[in-house]
């Protein structure tokens, strides 16, 4: 295990070490993210071992992430909160658009800040006890750590205002159905089913899993006609790839896996 600070920790997992778990250790606080803490999640995504084919983000305790430390926010003029926010932006952004696909291992509260935290990752796994919110609303503040772009791309702008404006809490299971996870499972086993995933991820050739964390969602943003023309020079460099006509001819000779019903 790497101690990142005393909140945040890194253990790598797999044969040749190809997994790393992040996880958030202020179970006290409920993972309540200080500055401390949001910097210390940029960094380690930043310097992410090479080894490292996919990463899993979890928390302590009974709760995946209670927010924003609101503790850090009394004190704070206009100017610094936009600062503030854009720190969290830059942070966040090294865990949407950095080196590995990422997931999401969700339980208990997935609210404010750690929803936002949450939304960054590629696949958000959802034990029963995980709930939703965004209390932002009702503590008199606005969401500022890439919610209002992240979220809405989720479950939509008016799941988000009625969250927002009501204080209305998502469980698991709606939260899957309106598209806040994309797995739920039986309550203490969301990392076990993240880590299933990852070693599946990890085991995907670089280029697809590249093209799907950096080109899919602008690709996703595009004018159709710009979308069309990225998606064919994504899909040709994807295809030219040694590996990927390694995997194709070992399909063809009948020695790579089947798509089965599942
Ligand atoms: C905190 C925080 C926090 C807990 N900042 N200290 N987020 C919120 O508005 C959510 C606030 N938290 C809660 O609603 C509840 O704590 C939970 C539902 C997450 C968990 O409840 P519970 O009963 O397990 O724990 P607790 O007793 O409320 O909290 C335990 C301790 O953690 C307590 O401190 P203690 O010193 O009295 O033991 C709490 O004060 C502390 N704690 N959550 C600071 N968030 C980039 S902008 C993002 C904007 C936001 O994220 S706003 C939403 C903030």
């Amino acid at each position: 295990m790497t101690t990142i600070t005393p909140d945040l920790s890194m253990t790598l997992h797999g044969d040749q070490e190809q997994i790393a778990v992040i996880r958030m250790t202020r179970p006290a606080k409920r993972n309540a993210l200080n500055d401390g803490l949001i910097l210390a999640i940029r960094d380690v995504f930043q310097n992410l071992p090479k080894s490292v084919k996919a990463a899993v983000v979890d928390g302590e305790g009974d709760h995946f992430c209670a927010g924003l430390d609101l503790s850090e926010l009394q004190e704070r003029d206009a100017s610094e909160g936009v600062f503030h926010s854009r720190m969290w932006h830059a942070a966040l952004e090294c865990v949407e658009k950095g080196t590995v696909p990422v997931i999401a291992a969700l339980h208990g509260a997935v609210v404010g800040g750690g929803l936002e935290l949450a939304s960054a990752c590629h696949i958000r796994v959802a034990d029963d006890t995980t709930f939703y919110a965004l209390p932002e609303g009702t503590r008199g503040i606005f969401v500022g750590g890439g919610g209002a772009v992240r979220v809405p791309k989720l479950i939509g702008a008016a799941r988000m205002t009625d969250m927002m404006l009501t204080g209305r809490v998502y469980n698991a299971e709606d939260g899957e159905r309106v598209g806040l996870s994309q797995y739920v499972v039986p309550a203490g086993t969301a990392l076990e089913k993240a880590m299933e995933l990852a070693t599946r991820i990890a085991a995907n050739a670089p280029m697809t899993n590249f093209a799907l964390m950096h080109a899919l969602p602008r690709i996703a943003e595009q004018p159709g006609d710009h979308g069309f023309f990225t998606e064919a020079l994504m899909a040709s460099i994807a295809q030219a790839a040694p590996e990927a006509k390694e995997r194709v001819r070992a399909f063809l000779e009948g020695k790579a896996a089947k798509v089965s019903k599942g």
